[in-house]
């Protein structure tokens, strides 16, 4: 046995060293005395029995879910669905989750954000939005599993956040698309007058575990695009990018690009808090909406380069950085400088009642790498450097925020969009490692026609940056966070819950009660049978008539770590799972007479294939 493991592990070394696509094996890069003297294939390999440093939750965008990726393997661990519906874990046919997705059946998830404690991941929460349906979600770390759902109204498309407050006091959203108050019908022609691009404070509520709106600020019609909540002494600030400040209506791509300058939107939200307390807002649909014209301060634009993307906080709180995406350039705010404008009123003018801060003023510099193309997202490491992603000129480009002076640069294969560095977003990154999530990925990966799988590619930042693995990925990486692994604590099973009324934890205490047209039953899984009726003469077959309301109720009492039972009605088009002593429940119409196997979908043991029994209607 002994013997075996080093042959094994030789082997699959090799074979690790064989798939990767951009590795560099040259010798060079073994004596390079910055970098670790581990081979490129020995950095990312994780032997069998050991784990990942890191986790890696990657947005999933328009699959609406979010991806776990362990780090530096790459290798994928996990779907947690969250917008959209996942019939391999039941999501979104179950009650509880059907509810949670408010009738929607998909998503846009764009970014992911951690919960903070003191400007640190403090693995406890992951929050995400939906571009396409207007919500907001949280993923509870202990069972990597979506937590509630929130509808957002009086807004369209929250693209920019999560982000989150160091102490995620609030999560920001503002939104990509611009709407009539209560997304009314209104003319286009009225869209200036009528139209506006609505912000929403976010709030979580760690007891309850939901989500909730404090208020609403009613901003001009443009489109607020990135976002990133200050750090340290701009701790009560924000920041967010704008474009179509030339409010278009149509033929956006020609027309909101007119304008040599958009904005930032900077904000200190414990001014907008104090407002919402004093009651300097109206009613808008059951939300306070502020219209910050009619307030005193609070908000103030930054003019900037053409249609930014991405604006990004330095790990110190001293800088925020907004990419150029039109202009070749980075341009570097100073957070004491804005500070002190706000304070003398160094304005410049005003826009739709908001105060225009004096660009020479705020700036601090603008960096514009040599032949650097299309810059769109930031990441920082441990000493403060920052990584830009060039989208059109496709590589990584690592500058000094204090200097200006490019470091160094990465090709990438290809077209980066966001890019994700080791805790990157808190007030002390790691460095070490840094993920290109690329848009396009020509060539990297055997053909699966046409349409090829995005990719994700490690970066080593310990010394000269050097792309060393590879890992494809479903649609589509927007953002990424990379947390460290030992910050997660995951529960093994779901503790009995004296409470949940649906739970049966004990054979004898299984039944199945009609009420009028209603059917509940309160069922048990276990391996490897179920136990609907303990009483009854077959125990594992539910009877009902045609029309019926039928509630199944199923707990799983193998209080067993990684033992999962599914449940599935043959033809009815239903599946949920049971966690380890999870209680679920399924809610539907038996609109179909006949006789309907029922079985457990997952493997659970080796008699799983004889866990099933029948559901039985009776017609009408
Ligand atoms: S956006 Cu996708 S590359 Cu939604 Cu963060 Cu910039
Ligand atoms: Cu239970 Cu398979």
């Amino acid at each position: 046995m002994k013997k075996w493991i080093p042959i094994a592990s030789g082997l699959l070394a090799g074979f690790v060293a064989a798939t990767i696509s951009f590795a560099d094996f040259s010798p060079k890069a073994k004596t390079d005395t910055t970098a670790s003297t581990k081979s490129n294939a020995e950095k990312v390999y994780v032997p069998f029995g050991e784990k990942d440093d890191y986790y890696l939750f990657a947005s999933g965008g328009h699959s609406g879910q979010m991806f776990i990726y362990g780090v530096p393997s790459m290798r994928k661990i996990r779907t947690i669905p969250v917008f959209s519906q996942d019939s391999a874990t039941g999501y979104g046919f179950d009650e509880h989750s059907k509810k949670m997705m408010g009738g929607y059946t998909w998503g846009d998830l764009h970014h992911p954000a951690f919960s903070e404690t003191n400007g640190d991941y403090d693995g406890k929460y992951m929050f995400a939005t939906d571009v396409a349906n207007s919500r907001a979600a949280v993923v509870d770390l202990k069972t990597f599993t979506t937590k509630d759902i929130l509808k957002v109204p009086n807004t369209a498309g929250p693209h920019c956040a999560a982000f989150v407050t160091e102490n995620t006091e609030y999560m920001f959203l503002p939104t990509r698309f611009a709407v009539p108050l209560g997304q009314k019908y209104e003319s286009l022609d009225n869209y200036s007058q009528s139209f506006r691009g609505v912000m929403s404070a976010v709030t979580f509520n760690e007891k309850s575990e939901k989500l909730g709106i404090a208020y609403q600020v009613a901003l001009p019609p443009w489109s607020y695009d990135l976002s990133d909540a200050g750090k340290k002494g701009s701790a009560d600030w924000a920041v967010m990018t704008t474009y179509n400040t030339e409010e278009a209506t149509t033929n956006q791509e020609i027309n909101a690009s007119q304008a040599d300058r958009d904005y930032i939107v900077l904000f200190n939200w414990k001014e907008l808090e104090k407002m919402e307390k004093e009651g300097k807002y109206e009613d808008v649909g059951g939300q306070k909406m502020i219209f910050p014209e009619k307030q005193k301060g609070g908000i103030y634009l930054v003019p900037v380069a053409k249609s930014p993307h991405g604006v990004d906080v330095t790990p110190d709180g001293k800088y925020f950085i907004a990419s150029g995406k039109l202009a070749p350039s980075m341009t570097v705010f100073s957070f004491e400088k804005a500070f002190k404008a706000v304070a003398n009123k160094d304005f410049a003018g005003e826009r739709n009642g908001l105060p225009i801060l004096n660009y020479k003023s705020v700036m601090e510099r603008e960096v514009n790498p040599e032949n650097a193309l299309g810059p769109l997202h930031t990441q920082f490491d441990d000493k403060g450097m920052a990584y830009t992603t060039m989208f059109i000129s496709s590589e990584i480009v690592k500058w000094n925020p204090k200097t200006g002076e490019t470091l160094d640069r990465v090709p990438v294969q290809y077209s980066p969009g966001h890019s994700v560095s080791a805790e990157g977003d808190t007030v002390a990154p790691d460095g070490k490692w840094l993920i290109a999530l690329n848009k396009i990925a020509k060539d990297t990966y055997l053909s699966v026609g046409p349409s090829h799988p995005e990719s994700m590619q490690l970066i080593d930042i310990s010394g000269k940056m050097q792309v060393i693995q590879s890992a494809p990925v479903d649609p589509e990486p927007h953002y990424a966070q990379m947390i460290k692994a030992d910050k997660i604590k995951t529960i093994n099973v779901y503790p009995k819950d004296k409470n949940n009324k649906d739970a049966v934890y004990k054979k004898d205490d299984t039944k199945i009660v009609r009420k009028g047209n209603e059917v509940h039953v309160y069922g048990i899984a276990m391996r490897s049978k179920f136990i609907f009726d303990a009483k009854a003469k077959r125990p594992d077959v539910i009877e009902v008539n045609e029309g019926d309301h039928v509630f199944i109720h199923l707990t799983n009492i193998d209080f067993d770590e990684d033992i999962t039972h599914g449940f599935a009605i043959n033809s009815y088009d239903l599946n949920m799972e049971v966690q380890p002593g999870q209680t679920n429940t399924m809610e539907f119409i038996a609109n179909k007479a006949g006789t309907f196997p029922l079985y457990c979908t997952n493997f659970c043991s080796a008699l799983h294939q004889e866990m099933n029994g029948y559901f039985l209607v009776k017609p009408k």
